[in-house]
C-alpha cells in the first residue's frame, strides 16, 4: 500500500489541488520510554488503507513533541500506544498536558497494556476531551472516521464518556476481591518441600556471556502462535494454516515468514546475543539475597519480590517469587537476550523502500526469536549451566506448554509485576555490555526483540499473578527496595489497590 501511494504521491497531490482531501489526520505515537511500535504501525497502515492521514511520530515520544505534532499539524485526533504498564501513568501525563493546554481534540488510546478500564479510571478523567480506548487495528478505522464525523460523534463520545462513568461508579462501589494485610499474606505463604527437592547445586556460577547462538539454532524454539495473533489471525499453530477461515491469509504470511526467515539467516540480518548469570542465594523474608561466593558470605544485591495479598480460598498460599528460594543455601539465575542486534540497518532499508509489510514482519520475526531465544536459552541453563534437567529432551511443544521443572519469570509479567527490577539484573550481570540491550527511563530494553527475567529452579515454583497490593506492602517494599514512598507508588501502581 504504502509503495502504491509513494508512486501515486505526486498524482494525489495534483488531485488534492482541484478539492479532494484525506478523511481526517490522526498524530500516533507510542510514548515516552516505551519502544513499541509493531502494534502502532499496524493501525497507522490500516488507517492509511482508509484514507487517513497519518503523522506517526515514532517510538519514546515525549508529550510535548506530541502536542506541537498535533497543533503544528492541524490534527483531528491523536493516538497513543504503549505495551508495558510504565507507560500508562505517560498516557495520563499525555492528557493532563491535553488538558492543561486547552486542547480538545479525541485522544485515542491503545497497545497491550492498555485497557477500557485504566483508559475509564486514569486517563479519561485526566482530560475533558473525547478519550477513547481501541481494542485493536479493526476498530481504529471506526473510531476514527467516527471521531471526523459530524453526524456520529457526539454519539459515540456521549455514549463513551457514559460507559467510562459506570466503570468508575463500580469502582468507587468496590465489588473487588479483598486484600490481607501483608502479616496475614506472609503468614500464608507457599512452603515448597526443600527436604524432599533441596536445591540443585549448579555446575555454573557467575556471569556468562552467551554469543554462539545463530538464528538457525533458534528456528525450531519458534512458537509461532502469537505470531499469528500479532496480525490479528487467531488459532492455534499449526492448524491455523488450515483453518476454513482465516487459512489462506495464515499460509500465505507463513510463507513470507519462511522466506524472510530464510534471508535473516543466510545474509545474517540479527546477532543473537545473550547473558546468563547464576548466583549463590538464599531468601530473606520476600527477598532474594545474592552473594558473590558460595560462603554467602558477601552480599551482591538483593532483589525484593512482591507478595499476593488478595483473600485466598483454605488452602491457597499468598504467593510470592521468594517462596521458591531456600533461606538456607540455594541459587538463583538472571538471564538477558535479544534478537534484535543488527535489526535497524534492515528496518531502515525496508522504511526507505515505504515497505511497512517487511517492516513489521521482521519486527514480529525478530519479537519470535527473541522469545525463542529465551526458551533455547533456558534449556541450555536447565541441561548444562545449572544442570538439574537430566533424562531425555523435551519435545517443542513440550517446552511452549512449559512442561519442564523450574519457571522464568520476567519484571513486568504477572508474578514479577514492578519493571524497575530489571536495572539490578542488568547491573549485576553487566548486561548491557555483553548484549548491547540498553534500558529506557520506563525500564523497556532496546533493541526492542528482547527479554530479561530469572531463573527459579526448584520442582514447585510455578506462574502465579501479584494482582492488587495494599499500602502496608507498598511501603513495607519501598523500604525493601530503598527507594521513596513515591517512587515505589509510581513503580507499583498497576497493582495499588
Ligand atoms: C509478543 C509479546 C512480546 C514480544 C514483543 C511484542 C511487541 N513487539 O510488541 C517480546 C517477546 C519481545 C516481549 C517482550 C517483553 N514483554 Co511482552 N508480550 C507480548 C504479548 C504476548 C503479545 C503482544 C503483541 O505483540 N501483540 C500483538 C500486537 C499487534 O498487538 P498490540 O501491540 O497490542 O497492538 C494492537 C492493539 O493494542 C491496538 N493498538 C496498539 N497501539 C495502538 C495505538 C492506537 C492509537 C490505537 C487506536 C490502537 C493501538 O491495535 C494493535 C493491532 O491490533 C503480550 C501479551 C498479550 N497477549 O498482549 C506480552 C506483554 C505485552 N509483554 C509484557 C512484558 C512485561 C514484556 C517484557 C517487559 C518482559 C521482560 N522483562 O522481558 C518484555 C519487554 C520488551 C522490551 N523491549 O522492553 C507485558 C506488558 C504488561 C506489563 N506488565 O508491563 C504483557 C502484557 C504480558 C503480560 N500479561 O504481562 N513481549
Amino acid at each position: 500500500m504504502k509503495k502504491a501511494v509513494a508512486h501515486l504521491l505526486p498524482y494525489i497531490e495534483a488531485e488534492k489541488s482541484v478539492g479532494s482531501s484525506s478523511k481526517g489526520k490522526i498524530v500516533m505515537a507510542t510514548v515516552k520510554g516505551d519502544v513499541h511500535d509493531i502494534g502502532k504501525n499496524i493501525v497507522g497502515v490500516v488507517l492509511q488503507c482508509n484514507n487517513f492521514e497519518v503523522v506517526d511520530l515514532g517510538v519514546m515520544v515525549p508529550f510535548q513533541t506530541i502536542l506541537k505534532a498535533a497543533n503544528d499539524e492541524g490534527a483531528d485526533m491523536i493516538g497513543l500506544s504503549g505495551l508495558i504498564t510504565p507507560s500508562l501513568d505517560e498516557m495520563v501525563t499525555v492528557a493532563a498536558e491535553m488538558q492543561r493546554a486547552g486542547m480538545t481534540m479525541p485522544l485515542l488510546i491503545g497497545g497491550a497494556t492498555t485497557s477500557r478500564v485504566h483508559t475509564a479510571l486514569r486517563i479519561a478523567p485526566a482530560y475533558a476531551g473525547p478519550v477513547i480506548h481501541v481494542l485493536d487495528a479493526s476498530r481504529a478505522v471506526g473510531v476514527a472516521g467516527t471521531m471526523v464525523s459530524d453526524t456520529l460523534k457526539d454519539e459515540l463520545v456521549a455514549a463513551t464518556a457514559h460507559e467510562y462513568a459506570e466503570i468508575r461508579y463500580k469502582r468507587a462501589n468496590n465489588g473487588q476481591s479483598a486484600l490481607v494485610t501483608l502479616d496475614a499474606a506472609r503468614a500464608n505463604a507457599f512452603a515448597p518441600d526443600f527436604a524432599a527437592h533441596p536445591p540443585v547445586r549448579p555446575r555454573f556460577t557467575g556471569v556468562q556471556a552467551i554469543d554462539d547462538v545463530t538464528v538457525e539454532m533458534l528456528v525450531p524454539y519458534i512458537d509461532w502462535q502469537p505470531f499469528f495473533q500479532a496480525w490479528e489471525l487467531a488459532g492455534p499453530y499449526p492448524a491455523i494454516l488450515t483453518d476454513p477461515v482465516v487459512g489462506e491469509s495464515a499460509s500465505g504470511l507463513f510463507a513470507d515468514a519462511q522466506k524472510m526467515l530464510g534471508q535473516i539467516i543466510a545474509e545474517k540480518w540479527l546477532r543473537p546475543r545473550g547473558v546468563v548469570a547464576i548466583w549463590p542465594a538464599r531468601r530473606e523474608g520476600d527477598d532474594v539475597v545474592v552473594y558473590e561466593g558460595d560462603n554467602r558470605a558477601e552480599e551482591l544485591a538483593r532483589f525484593p519480590f512482591l507478595r499476593q495479598q488478595i483473600a485466598k480460598r483454605e488452602g491457597r498460599p499468598n504467593s510470592c517469587l521468594a517462596d521458591f528460594v531456600s533461606p538456607d543455601a540455594d541459587w538463583l539465575g538472571g538471564f538477558a537476550v535479544t534478537a534484535g542486534d543488527g535489526i535497524e540497518e534492515q528496518l531502515a532499508k525496508f522504511r526507505a523502500q515505504h515497505d511497512d509489510y517487511q517492516d513489521i514482519l521482521l519486527k514480529a520475526l525478530a519479537d519470535r526469536l527473541a522469545e525463542a531465544f529465551a526458551e533455547y536459552l533456558h534449556e541450555r541453563v536447565r541441561r548444562e549451566i545449572w544442570g538439574y534437567e537430566t533424562g531425555p529432551r523435551q519435545t517443542n511443544e513440550e517446552l511452549i506448554r512449559e512442561k519442564y521443572s523450574g519457571i522464568r519469570p520476567a519484571p513486568g509479567y504477572p508474578a514479577c509485576p514492578e519493571h524497575s527490577l530489571k536495572s539490578t539484573l542488568f547491573e549485576l550481570m553487566a548486561a548491557t555490555d555483553a548484549t548491547g540491550i540498553a534500558l529506557t527511563e520506563s525500564f523497556a530494553m532496546l533493541p526492542t526483540a528482547s527479554v530479561s527475567g530469572f531463573y527459579f529452579a526448584h520442582p514447585q515454583s510455578s506462574y502465579f499473578g501479584v494482582a492488587r497490593i495494599g499500602r502496608d506492602q507498598l511501603e513495607d517494599y519501598a523500604g525493601r527496595r530503598g527507594v521513596s514512598l513515591e517512587q515505589a507508588e509510581t513503580w507499583c501502581r498497576p497493582n495499588l489497590d
